[in-house]
């Protein structure tokens, strides 16, 4: 897919899933108002790189846009619950996300862990009343989408990351917290598609291959950006990351360690042959955006 191609998708998609967590997340109680204010505001203005990944594995195994929606949003709000809560004083303590004032700064931190426990909730229940998914899909769907943020996934990442991080850490930690913090979710974004799409066994080890390895390289992109990105234009804190990949290997070892992990994922769609080219442009472009 040539960039411009790409980058005309992502907006494309970007809008549609905007539009849609805009209203999943409609209120009609005015006693939570200033909850549910806190939630659409930390749910807008992210990339949807998640999200498009979920489409462009869904493409592959020719399954319409609209039967995609609930769980790619599902992704995206999970994602921006973790956005929350990470940022959190007694987590990173990040003031900027997203070009704009962390959750908590503008709503307080007593609101801020609300709004994000009731993103994780709108995030399963949006895939059960998903009248596009057949019960066997909705069940192995969610069941995919709460591993991800749980003992296997995002909680389990941040343990280690903020437990360990003034100690000695080596690669098989900040692996560990790598897969954990932000593989895990590509590889429920690219699951989802794959289980929804009638994926085989065979074919669905593939995806969760290929995602796990893209989020790994994602990582390692984003940690390149930690380091040199300017925070006016990453719209994030940088620099006070302890558990940059980057930091801990060197910048020649990260580019190598990037590298290999792309090849890794590239090889593991060798099965699907040229139905697999937008995916990979895709992710070819995603690890190009320090560059
Ligand atoms: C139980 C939901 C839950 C979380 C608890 C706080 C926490 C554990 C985990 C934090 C995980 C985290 C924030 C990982 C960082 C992943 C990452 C690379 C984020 C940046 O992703 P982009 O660039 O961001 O896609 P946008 O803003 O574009 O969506």
């Amino acid at each position: 897919m040539h960039v411009q191609k790409i980058i005309t998708y992502l907006q494309d998609i970007k809008k549609i899933v905007d539009n849609e967590i805009d209203d999943v997340l409609q209120n009609d109680n005015r006693l939570i108002d200033g909850l549910m204010k806190s939630a659409v505001y930390s749910s807008s203005g992210g990339k949807r790189v998640r999200a498009v990944f979920t489409y462009l594995v869904g493409q592959m195994f020719g399954i319409e846009k609209e039967k995609l929606i609930k769980s790619a949003c599902s992704i995206e709000l999970i994602h921006a619950a973790s956005l929350i809560m990470d940022d959190l004083p007694y987590m990173d303590d990040s003031q900027l996300r997203r070009g704009k004032p962390a959750n908590h700064v503008v709503f307080g931190q007593d609101v801020a862990l609300l709004a994000s426990i009731g993103l994780l909730s709108k995030a399963s229940q949006i895939v059960f009343n998903d009248s596009q998914l057949t019960s066997d899909q909705k069940i192995k769907v969610t069941e995919i989408l709460t591993n991800s943020f749980g003992f296997d996934g995002l909680a389990a990442g941040q343990f280690v990351d903020l437990k360990l991080k003034d100690k000695h850490i080596d690669f098989e930690i900040i692996e560990f917290i790598n897969d954990k913090k932000t593989a895990a979710l590509f590889t429920a974004a690219g699951k989802v598609a794959a289980i929804i799409g009638g994926a085989a066994a065979k074919q669905l080890s593939a995806i969760e291959t290929f995602s796990e390895n893209i989020g790994f390289a994602f990582q390692i992109v984003d940690d390149m950006i930690d380091i040199a990105g300017d925070k006016k234009i990453v719209g994030k804190d940088v620099g006070h990351d302890k558990m940059n990949f980057v930091k801990l290997v060197g910048e020649e070892e990260a580019e190598r360690y990037l590298k290999d992990y792309h090849k890794k994922a590239e090889d593991a769609l060798i099965g699907f042959g040229s139905k697999a080219d937008e995916l990979k442009s895709f992710s070819r472009y995603l690890l190009e955006r320090v560059k």
